[in-house]
């Protein structure tokens, strides 16, 4: 399969989203990909990802150092760098498959991505605990466009206020499925907290990429 020209082909017809809204959460998602390119795209992101290794699996919490329970790597344009959870992340230059969906997300969102940080979960005990993304250095007029592939899971969001119990505001919950993109559009990350809880009930493996704009 020539990914460039499949994607080429499918960024002339129309996405169609659906909205998510709440206060102060504002959710765009969509089934991009049909069962059979998303299921390519998987296994060839399987084929030619490496994942990082050492100091870079792991992320600070209270001054100590812990494992991230999954695995990770970024890449980006030249000189890009993101800081999150007290590590640096560096970019790898794009690899050709990254850069093409890359290029396919910039034409259905009309809008301009530098970096993407790649999370695999190995299986259903993987997970990400609950983060808001609202770095700095992020732009904070681009949504972050995660795409998932593989293993459908569970996405959870929770507002800030409920979260400290001081307000009973409901969760929302999404189930992320192979070949989906969800945009966070702003100002969700500034209220809203996110995660994907450890689901044994989902054993198979996932590969999720945030594509994000950094300043
Ligand atoms: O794997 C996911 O769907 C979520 C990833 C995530 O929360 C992040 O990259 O900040």
């Amino acid at each position: 399969m020539d990914l460039e020209l499949e994607l080429k082909k499918l960024s002339q017809q129309k996405v169609t989203w659906k909205k998510y809204s709440a206060e102060g959460l504002d959710l765009d998602y969509s089934l991009i990909f049909n069962k059979q390119l998303a299921s390519d795209i998987f296994l060839k992101l399987e084929d030619s990802i490496q994942y990082y290794t050492g100091d870079l699996t792991k992320v600070k919490v209270f001054g100590k150092y812990h494992n991230i329970p999954r695995q990770q790597v970024a890449f980006g344009d030249e000189g890009v760098s993101y800081k999150f959870s007290g590590v640096t992340i560096p970019a790898k230059p794009w690899t050709p498959q990254l850069e093409f969906i890359r290029n396919y997300l910039e034409e259905i969102t009309n809008y301009k991505y530098n970096f993407v940080l790649v999370n695999r979960y190995r299986n259903g005990s993987d997970h990400i605990g609950e983060h808001r993304d609202d770095e700095g250095e992020l732009d904070p007029q681009t949504p972050i466009a995660s795409l998932s592939l593989g293993q459908e899971r569970e996405f959870v969001l929770k507002h800030a206020d409920a979260r400290k119990k001081i307000r009973d505001i409901p969760k929302i919950k999404i189930v992320l499925q192979h070949g989906s993109l969800l945009l966070m559009n702003p100002p969700t990350n500034k209220f809203w907290y996110h995660s994907l809880p450890i689901r044994k009930s989902a054993p198979g493996a996932r590969i999720n990429l945030t594509f994000r704009k950094l300043l």
